[in-house]
């Protein structure tokens, strides 16, 4: 079922919402865009204009430009330090304490969901904000300024680098276990600003959807999920999750 325009809960999902008991929320770098964050694909203005965001998040492109990768990051967590978040950030928080079992999963790698108050959050692709040794793969937190340079590891010399997770390299084990074993157990689930592209997060709806999780897909536009999901709710979610968090609120008090 879509919905769009004027933002709607349908009376369907309003059932749900009313009886659900184990809630699962995957976000993507769109749930941001609101707080002036471009999204991934879009992150590309000014001197980053020319290149690929897809060619610059690999282990390959670090290897073989390590100060262009460095800087692109440095450009990217300077605009994150000025970005605060927004009300599909802050809904979000609110939701969390209306349900037994709230897991909010994260391919973002901006902490805004950390800053808004949301606690855990489960990050499945890292966070620009940490820095790591690329050799010993430790984490470093007393390294120097924003050079134009990556930093060396003050242990063993190696090129320091952003705590992220680059195509082509494996997901925080633990991270992903949480991840699946929640959306394998809960009765909604909500995919909110991502293209369902980039794997194994986009895999995570359709599992819900196999273990009989109704899955709700919040975005701007259609994405591979949107034919599949029980629920697509076209709309910035900056003004779609406020109006479901005040439906869910009255349904549980009520
Ligand atoms: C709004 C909005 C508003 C805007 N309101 N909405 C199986 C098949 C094929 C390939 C693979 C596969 N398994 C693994 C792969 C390879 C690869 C992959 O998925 N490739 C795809 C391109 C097909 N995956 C990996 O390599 C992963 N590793 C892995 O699986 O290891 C094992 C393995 C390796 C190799 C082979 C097989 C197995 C790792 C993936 C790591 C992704 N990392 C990145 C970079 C993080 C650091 C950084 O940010 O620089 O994570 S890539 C990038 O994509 C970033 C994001 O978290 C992620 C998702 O992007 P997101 O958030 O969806 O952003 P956008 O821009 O795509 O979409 C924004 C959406 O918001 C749009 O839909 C807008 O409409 C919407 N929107 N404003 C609501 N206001």
């Amino acid at each position: 079922m879509t919905v769009s325009g004027e933002p709607g809960v349908p009376r369907e999902l309003i059932k749900i919402l009313s009886k659900a008991s184990s809630i699962v929320v995957l976000t993507g770098s769109g749930i941001s865009a609101e707080s002036g964050v471009p999204t991934f694909r879009e992150a590309q203005t000014g001197l980053w204009e020319k290149y690929d965001p897809m060619e610059l998040a690999t282990p390959q492109a670090f290897q073989n430009n390590p100060k262009l990768v460095w800087q692109w990051y440095s450009w990217r967590r300077q605009l994150v330090s000025q970005a605060t978040p927004n009300p599909a950030h802050l809904a979000l928080v609110e939701m969390q304490s209306l349900f037994p079992k709230f897991t909010l999963i994260t391919q973002n790698v901006d902490g805004l969901h950390q800053r808004a108050g949301s606690d855990p959050v489960v990050e499945l692709h890292g966070n620009i904000l940490r820095t790591k040794c690329s050799i010993e793969n430790t984490i470093v937190d007393n390294w120097l300024g924003e050079g134009h340079e990556p930093p060396l590891c003050p242990k063993c010399g190696g090129l320091l680098r952003p705590d992220v997770v680059w195509f082509g390299e494996s997901l925080p084990e633990a991270a992903l276990a949480e991840a699946i074993h929640s959306t394998q157990n809960c009765d909604l689930f909500f995919s909110i600003g991502t293209s369902a592209i980039v794997q194994p997060a986009a895999s995570l709806p359709i599992q819900a959807l196999k273990f009989g999780a109704a899955v709700v897909e919040i975005n701007i536009d259609q994405t591979p999920l949107t034919t599949q999901a029980t629920f697509f709710i076209r709309g910035p979610a900056g003004m779609v999750l406020p109006v479901i968090l005040s439906t869910a609120s009255i349904t549980k008090h009520s």
